[in-house]
């Protein structure tokens, strides 16, 4: 039982609810119920696992490398799970998460086949009410998302496009059972990091893949191998230092750079030094310098594009394919740099593999055998959509969420998603949001980010209990200045020279805003830290003992 902010006994049926068991959802589950909360999550999928659970289409896998992607809270758990490979492919993820959650016994607070499809707050009792599509509600103290960053699939509305009469697949709702590509002529629209990872992959078993690239991209080599048993001795013994390191850094990834900045080195020595981190591969190369120098000095990311444009031109023996499939509209990074885990490049020297720029001819429409360009028609047995998500706010908006007075956070969000530090968002008391808009999530290692955001929240709650409060809320002020100082970070960063996901700009119609923060998880991080250590700096906190009417203050004490 709790007490609403108008000192009367308000029932909930739950302490906490959490929508999601993916890697934010468990963990949520586990500090809550450890400090004592009763928590329910509700997850769509009939397993946990989140995007790993859903993306299961062929040649997934993380670009992080494996010993830092996954958590660093539990000790044993780092101590007993082994990963196979340098980066781990998606079932492997997938196993990792389903023995965390029998691990630490996490199934039986979650209920699984449950999509949520509303959550209206009731100003009377101070409580959020969240409603399933099988039409079970359920009341709660405190709502928490933890439904990813890039969970809800988009999927062009080409003409025609429910016309075609083969089978056609979005990657991020793979079927369980797989798709046969033998004797097929399979199609695949984006060359996104999914699409370039599925292309690797499937190219060469099919009878013909064809590639539907409207913008190519800087694939740098992610040289994925297996982990032999020294290096994850070596792993192992020196954990701490990892996560510290990782905590501690901008990307969440715990990489030395070469240098700060590349001021001063000639372009001779920058290309010695970008050439070492070729060869390493993965993130490891946007590590060359300090990654926000390559993302913000315009001079030195024209060097590093450069050098991946010339590295794309000597793998693909067609001079013009080899054109098409090099990026000259936009900066190295102002996208999500992609990983090339198996000689994408490569794989357009097949004879059965061609490649379609709809950027120079686009799709006209979506026909019953294929697809026609304004160029020629393409017949197609199998097409496949790796076209990305409505990312950062399009699985929380899914979410149909409704605040005090009748306002939704659609209504709210209208010109781009506005939060303080991206846990909350004013308006909406009591709404947590893990790895929401406005924190550093996608330009991080995510279980980092969701991690120090996860045990923000419960450090937050715990607090809370301690002092008697039991309403929280992102002040208008503080969240204005956040928006205000993302938004000014990410203008002096090369960020905008991209039609990326990161501002929107591949859902059409959707309000074009830099969304994630872009200052670093290590700055974040002590942002965060100062926050909850000034009492809550910047959040309004109410307690149940108040009259409604000054139910709402500033922490005091
Ligand atoms: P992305 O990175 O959004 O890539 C989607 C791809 O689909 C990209 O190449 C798009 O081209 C292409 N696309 C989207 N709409 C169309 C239309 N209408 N016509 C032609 N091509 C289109 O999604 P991913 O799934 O690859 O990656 C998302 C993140 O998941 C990734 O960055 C990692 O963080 C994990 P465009 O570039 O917009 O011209």
């Amino acid at each position: 039982m709790d007490v609403n902010t108008a000192g009367e006994s308000a029932d909930t049926d739950v302490d906490a609810v959490v929508i999601g068991a993916g890697f934010s959802g468990l963990y949520m589950l586990h500090k809550l119920r450890k400090q004592g909360l009763d928590v329910r999550v509700y997850e769509k999928g009939d397993e946990v696992g989140g995007t790993w659970y859903w993306n299961r289409y062929p040649g997934a896998r993380c670009d992080s490398e494996s010993h830092i992607y996954c958590y660093s809270f539990d000790g044993d758990l780092h101590e007993e799970w082994e990963w196979s490979e340098r980066y781990p492919e998606q079932p492997e993820i997938l196993e990792y998460l389903q023995w965390v959650a029998d691990r630490l016994d996490l199934r039986r607070n979650i209920a699984f086949e449950r999509e949520v499809t509303s959550a209206t707050y009731d100003e009377s009792s101070d409580t959020w009410s969240v409603e399933m599509a099988d039409g079970e509600r359920v009341s709660t103290r405190y709502f928490i998302t933890a439904v990813g960053c890039l969970s809800k699939p988009f999927r062009p509305d080409f003409d025609g496009r429910d016309e075609f009469e083969g089978d056609w697949h979005h990657t991020a709702r793979w079927p369980e059972d797989g798709v046969d590509f033998s004797d097929k002529h399979v199609g695949v629209i984006g060359t996104g990091s999914t699409g370039i990872q599925f292309i690797s992959a499937v190219g060469g078993r099919a009878d013909h893949l064809t590639v539907f690239q409207r913008t190519p991209n800087y694939a740098v080599p992610a040289r994925n191998r297996p982990l032999e048993d020294d290096r994850y001795e070596e792993i192992r013994a020196n954990y701490d230092d990892i996560w510290e390191r990782a905590r501690d850094s901008r990307l969440g990834m715990p990489f030395e750079h070469e240098h700060e900045t590349a001021y001063g080195l000639s372009e001779d020595d920058i290309r010695e030094v970008l050439e070492e981190r070729w060869q390493q591969g993965g993130f490891r190369f946007l590590h060359t310098f300090e990654p926000g120098s390559i993302l913000s000095n315009a001079e030195l990311n024209e060097t590093v594009s450069e050098f991946i444009r010339e590295k794309i031109r000597e793998k693909v023996d067609d001079p013009e394919t080899a054109e098409t499939l090099v990026p000259t509209d936009h900066p190295y990074g102002a996208k999500r740099p992609p990983m090339d885990y198996n000689d994408y490049y490569g794989t357009f020297n097949r004879d059965d593999v061609s490649l379609v720029d709809v950027d120079a001819a686009p799709i006209e429409r979506v026909t019953a055998g294929g697809i026609r360009t304004t160029d020629d028609h393409y017949d197609l047995d199998v097409l496949v959509y790796a076209t990305g998500f409505d990312a950062m706010t399009g699985a929380l908006l899914a979410l149909d969420v409704e605040g005090p007075n009748g306002r939704t956070l659609e209504q709210k969000w209208n010109a781009g998603p506005r939060t303080y530090l991206g846990l909350m968002t004013h308006g909406f008391p009591n709404l947590f949001t893990i790895t929401g808009p406005q924190s550093p999530s996608v330009l991080t290692n995510m279980p980092m980010a969701i991690e120090q955001h996860v045990e923000w929240i419960a450090d937050c709650i715990g607090y809370m209990d301690d002092h008697g409060y039991d309403r929280i809320e992102a002040s208008e002020a503080s969240e204005n200045q956040w928006v205000q100082n993302t938004n000014m970070l990410a203008e002096n960063m090369l960020f905008s020279e991209a039609k990326s996901w990161y501002r929107g700009a591949n859902v059409p119609g959707k309000t074009q805003v830099f969304t994630p923060f872009p200052g670093g998880l290590d700055n974040y991080r002590e942002i965060c830290a100062r926050v909850a250590r000034d009492d809550y700096d910047g959040f309004e906190l109410g307690r149940p003992s108040s009259s409604a009417g000054d139910a709402v203050s500033e922490a005091d004490d």
